[in-house]
């Protein structure tokens, strides 16, 4: 029973040392694109997150990297349109709108090296999050299951040898 607890407590503990890590990765950021800025400007976020721009201004604008890694294209005003681009690699990514450059709509996405240093920290969300979920399953899932198992194959045994100690008592 002590063991059973313990392994109990172990689940517990992977669970939440590794489902936090694993929400992490799959963040969504929004900046909206107002007449003629963007809102806000300057963030910084995690590694596997996903910024969204909403166009929430009455002027056409775009989200265009300067590295040329992303371009949303014009999004008409008042249409609400949005656009999104997924940050994996650490870094600082400075962006503009076409039209408003000139009139300071620029900024900026400061990707974290993240705070989980590890080989998946810069593939994409989906490949992360199911890593993360079969390491929890190896570490928490089977050996909890297969020492009930046991538990159960032990109880029955000890029952037998009762049973049958008691049937000889009686019969002697
Ligand atoms: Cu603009």
């Amino acid at each position: 029973m002590k063991r059973l607890l313990q392994l109990t407590m172990i689940s517990l503990v992977a669970l939440l040392t590794f489902a936090p890590s694993a929400w992490a990765q799959g963040e969504e950021v929004t900046v909206r694109m107002e007449d003629n800025f963007f809102d806000p400007a300057n963030i910084t976020i995690e590694p596997g997150t996903t910024v969204t721009w909403v166009q929430s201004g009455d002027n056409p604008h775009t989200t265009t990297s300067y590295d040329g890694l992303w371009d949303s294209g014009i999004i008409r005003g008042g249409s609400g349109g949005t656009f999104s681009f997924t940050f994996d690699e650490p870094g600082t990514y400075e962006y503009f709108c076409i039209p408003h450059e000139a009139l300071g709509m620029v900024g900026s996405i400061t990707v974290t090296g993240g705070a989980m240093v590890s080989p998946t920290a810069t593939a994409s969300p989906t490949a992360t999050a199911s890593p993360t979920a079969t390491a929890l399953a190896e570490t928490g899932g089977p050996p909890f299951t297969s020492l009930l198992a046991l538990a159960a194959t032990l109880a029955l045994a000890v029952c037998g040898v009762i049973a049958l100690a008691l049937l000889r008592r009686r019969g002697a």
